[in-house]
């Protein structure tokens, strides 16, 4: 009983339980969701998608999309979801470097997409509109919807997620069964999960909190969700009295706690109130408390590993902290160059074990092996633990920003921008921003010939790097800040521009 789906439903909670409330109030239940899963696992086989093939998604989030996951696991093929955002020139690299055998895309990117995705080599094409629209949900609705969910290995894999790198290319996460329903086994009995939970589900679903932190989370206690196409401030306050639970990155609770209408009175029948992806001000925190008497639960975790580190359900869950490791979990903070553990409330490098760890990086073993020391995975995070065993996270050594939840890393964005004109030199930093955490600028030198503006730069950008990754500001220097070694002190930059946003009030959003 090694697959993830039949693990998450050891407990079902039978045919009729509510598993999603649609926006338009339909409820899909226990026993539709697993049809509709097995209609599309009957479907994988028929286009010939074998065990073991990549199916890779590039769709707006919907029921169907989660069936479609669900039809994936269970027909052991795995499951690679990409953001909606994603340029045409993005999708091309991750369906050549990930051989996927299927590609899933909306309807209106079909005639875009379909020549990329051929010119990658993947042989077939199918489309998934957010309504249950388009070829595959066609072709689907004709398959039986009784399928045998395939047995497998613990290490087989469930899914693949792209994470950028801090220098060259993205990374393919290779993500096991095990890993994955170890992992939202453990969260169920965390958090306190039961049947009669429904959680707020306003988060993407191509990414590790809204697919595997929430949705299995929720299957694997039988619980059901008030499923949100996005996070929507109104929908999101209109599903509030529906809903016992919620999780969401810091910007959600930065909205929330921004809308007059947010008070404590809509949300006294809550149970729990989860952040996660980004750290959460204590700031924040406290405000969220003071406005509602609701300790948000803070938590840590990553693509690679799943959840690792939690503030209690029970005890006190301190602002500022992402509280204690996670059951079967191991954490150790060493030296970052020696790897050697570092004194007791000492700060130092993360490091995870644990059957939440991913196995590496597809195809890349060199980046695999660099990223692991005698078989604990280096997060590149920075933490602490204080004498009362809390954990905060300080900072990064790896060179990333944190933009409203998504990852950015500055390497990617100074590639592109070092290949335009002019350009002499880039470095992309993250700025402190009210709503999104942080906000991407880049600092630009120019050859003293070149009369590049800020608009003819971006509009080079939004060819080849999705919109959230694109940066919210340019500035021109005459020179970047060196040391003696010559590498860029992006520290320096950073205090520089740390207050351009400051002004800016968090639903004023775009700037
Ligand atoms: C949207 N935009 C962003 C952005 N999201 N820009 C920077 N950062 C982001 N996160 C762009 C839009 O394209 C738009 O472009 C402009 O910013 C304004 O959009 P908006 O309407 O303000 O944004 P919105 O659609 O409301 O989205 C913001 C958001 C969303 C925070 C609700 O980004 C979101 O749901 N984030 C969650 C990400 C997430 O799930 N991360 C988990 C990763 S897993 P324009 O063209 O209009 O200017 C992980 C592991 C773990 O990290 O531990 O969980
Ligand atoms: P991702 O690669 O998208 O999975 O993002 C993982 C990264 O998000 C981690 O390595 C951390 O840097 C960051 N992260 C996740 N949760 C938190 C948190 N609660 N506080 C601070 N950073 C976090």
């Amino acid at each position: 009983m090694t697959n993830l789906f039949t693990r998450l439903l050891a407990d079902f909670p039978g045919d009729d339980a509510p598993f999603a409330v649609l926006p338009d109030a339909r409820v899909v239940t226990y026993g539709a969701i697993g049809e509709m899963s097995g209609r599309y696992a009957n479907l994988l086989g028929d286009l010939g998608v074998a065990q073991g093939d990549r199916v890779a998604v590039q769709c707006e989030k919907s029921i169907d999309m989660i069936a479609l996951y669900l039809g994936v696991v269970r027909a052991g093929a795995i499951f690679l979801p990409l953001n909606p955002a994603y340029t045409a020139a993005e999708v091309a690299y991750f369906l050549g470097d990930s051989e996927a055998r299927l590609f899933v895309c909306r309807p209106d990117t079909l005639d875009a997409l379909r020549p990329v995705a051929e010119a990658a080599g993947v042989g077939v094409v199918e489309t998934l509109g957010e309504d249950g629209t388009g070829s595959l949900a066609r072709a689907a609705a004709r398959c039986a919807s009784q399928f045998s969910t395939v047995e497998l290995a613990a290490g087989d894999l469930a899914a693949i997620l792209y994470t950028s790198g801090t220098t060259g290319r993205s990374k393919g996460a290779m993500i096991s069964h095990e890993n994955l329903a170890s992992n939202a086994l453990m969260l169920k009995d965390y958090w306190a999960f039961e049947r009669k939970d429904a959680l707020l589900h306003a988060l993407p679903i191509f990414h590790t909190h809204g697919l595997f932190v929430a949705t299995n989370t929720i299957m694997a206690a039988g619980a059901s969700m008030r499923f949100l196409p996005r996070f929507d401030i109104d929908e999101v306050i209109a599903a509030l009295p529906h809903a016992t639970t919620m999780m969401g990155v810091p910007t959600f609770y930065i909205r929330l706690l921004d809308d007059p209408r947010f008070d404590e009175a809509l949300v006294r029948h809550m149970r729990l109130f989860i952040s996660g992806s980004a750290p959460l001000s204590a700031d924040v925190h406290q405000a969220f408390e003071a406005r509602t008497g609701h300790a948000v639960l803070e938590r840590y975790g990553m693509t690679e590993t799943n959840m690792n580190i939690s503030n209690p359900y029970a005890g006190r869950r301190r602002a500022g902290t992402v509280g204690f490791p996670l059951p079967g979990v191991g954490i150790r903070i060493t030296d970052p160059e020696t790897h050697a553990p570092v004194p007791a409330g000492a700060v130092g490098m993360i490091e995870i074990q644990g059957s939440n760890v991913f196995s590496g990086y597809w195809r890349q073993p060199e980046k695999t092996a660099s990223e692991f020391r005698d078989g604990w995975f280096v997060s590149g995070d920075l933490g602490r633990i204080d004498d009362e065993g809390y954990i905060s996270i300080v900072g990064r050594e790896k060179d990333l920003i944190i933009s409203g939840g998504y990852n950015i890393y500055p390497a990617e964005i100074e590639t592109v921008l070092d290949e335009i004109a002019g350009v002499r030199e880039s470095a992309v930093i993250g700025v402190p921003h009210p709503d999104l955490g942080e906000a991407v600028v880049a600092v630009i030198t120019i050859a003293p010939s070149g009369d590049l503006s800020e608009d003819r730069i971006l509009s080079h950008l939004s060819g080849s790097l999705a919109r959230f990754k694109q940066p919210r500001a340019i500035r021109f220097v005459d020179e970047l800040p060196r040391n003696s070694m010559a590498k860029i002190q992006k520290n320096r930059l950073r205090e520089r521009f740390q207050d351009m946003f400051a002004g800016a009030s968090p639903s004023g959003r775009g700037s």
